[in-house]
């Protein structure tokens, strides 16, 4: 800033001599009169003032935001670099993809690749981690060019050793009653009548279908329906007493079917009821229908709430679809249960057969093996 002071003879001269001096965009400080003592004139003594950086104009502030803009080119030159470092980013992530699936296996190092990658389906079947890593350990002698016949060979053993598989309903002496449980949907009512079907062909003219079904308006009715057409006696029990006064009368019945509700007010009503329908009908046979196409956490699930309900065998239902059957070997073989039948249809009795470790190799091998 640039500070003048000015002493003129009248207030008039001192701004004239300011602004001829310092110019338009000085500045008064102070004024004051005063007498020279020498001469005793009256003079007057200005102080002024000039920012010497000039006070932008408008058009300047225009020019200078117009200059700040980038240009067309930087914008180009913006969109490259914003694209180079996107596919850096990307390149990025692809790489920390592969470290992670390096870690994620890494504890595989000591295992041949064609195990390691025997390892990788079993988890796209939907076996767990540890459960695969226990199968490819039983699996060490499988050769590294392994031909399809060679991996069915190793899940025979593993089957083998590991699942039972049942006999088919048999012709006895003694009256034998039949129950299926199982949750809601799981295919009980429609197993069941297929296994009364085929018992009526193969073992004996002499059955009954009891429904305790009872609780659906129309899960009754469609049981009595297919009873009907196959010419099996039908009845439906409200309640355990019913239930034995029903059996009474069916005392030279060879074979008696129950059929059960899938689902009460709560899961656990639904459990003791049928518990109680276990031990007022005199059930030699409980087969738990589950639907091959759960989730494996709601199969071991459904394993474990009907466990105590002691079922002999499995009636895996829905087979036809399903499309991984890791869930079902780690479920059966973990608790372990018995195999009984596999359903993989609607057809009445023709889409029901004997669980087999064949054909369960053959599911397994569907998620193993791919046909080159
Ligand atoms: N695709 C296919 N569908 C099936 C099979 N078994 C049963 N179903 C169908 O699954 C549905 C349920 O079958 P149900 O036999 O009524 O099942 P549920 O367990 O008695 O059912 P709730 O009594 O309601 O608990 C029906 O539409 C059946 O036709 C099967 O093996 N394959
Ligand atoms: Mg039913």
């Amino acid at each position: 800033m640039k500070i003048k002071k000015i002493i003129s003879t009248s207030l008039k001269e001192g701004k004239d001599k300011v602004l001829q001096e310092l110019g338009e965009n000085a500045i008064i400080l102070s004024s004051r009169s005063f007498k020279d003592p020498s001469t005793s004139q009256d003079l007057v003594e200005i102080v002024a003032a000039l920012d010497e950086l000039p006070t932008p104009k408008k058009q300047d502030i225009h020019s200078i935001l117009e200059k700040a803009k980038p240009p067309e080119t930087h914008k180009d030159d913006f969109n490259q670099f914003a694209s180079t470092i996107y596919s850096e980013i990307h390149d990025l992530k692809d790489q920390i993809g592969e470290i992670y699936e390096q870690l994620k296996f890494s504890f595989l190092q000591n295992y041949p690749k064609h195990l390691r990658d025997l390892y990788k389906k079993l988890l796209d079947s939907e076996i767990s981690p540890d459960f695969a890593l226990k199968i490819i350990t039983n699996m060490e002698s499988l050769p590294q060019n392994y031909k399809k016949e060679d991996l069915r060979k190793e899940i025979d053993k593993i089957i083998k050793k590991n699942i039972q598989f049942d006999e088919q309903i048999q012709k006895s002496e003694k009256q034998q009653v039949i129950m299926v449980i199982g949750p809601t949907g799981s295919g009980k009512t429609l197993s069941l009548v297929k296994l009364a079907v085929l018992a009526k062909i193969a073992i004996t003219n002499n059955i009954a279908i009891i429904s305790t079904d009872s609780y659906k308006i129309s899960g009754a009715d469609q049981l009595q329906t297919y009873s009907s057409i196959a010419g099996i006696p039908f009845f439906v029990a409200y309640d355990t007493n019913e239930l034995k006064k029903i059996q009474s009368k069916l005392f030279d019945s060879e074979i008696i079917f129950i059929d059960t509700i899938g689902k009460r007010q709560t899961d656990l009503d639904n459990l003791e009821y049928i518990s109680e329908i276990q031990d007022s009908a005199n059930v030699s046979k409980t087969y738990l229908a589950l639907p091959a196409n759960l989730t494996r956490k709601n199969f071991l699930d459904y394993l474990d709430k009907f466990r105590n309900l002691a079922p002999n065998g499995i009636i895996l239902t829905k087979i036809d679809e399903c499309v991984s059957f890791g869930n079902i070997l780690e479920g059966i073989i973990n608790y372990p249960l018995t195999l009984s039948y596999f359903t993989n249809g609607q057809q009445v009795p023709s889409d029901i057969k004997p669980a087999s470790g064949e054909e369960f190799i053959d599911f397994l091998m569907n998620n193993l093996w791919e046909e080159k």
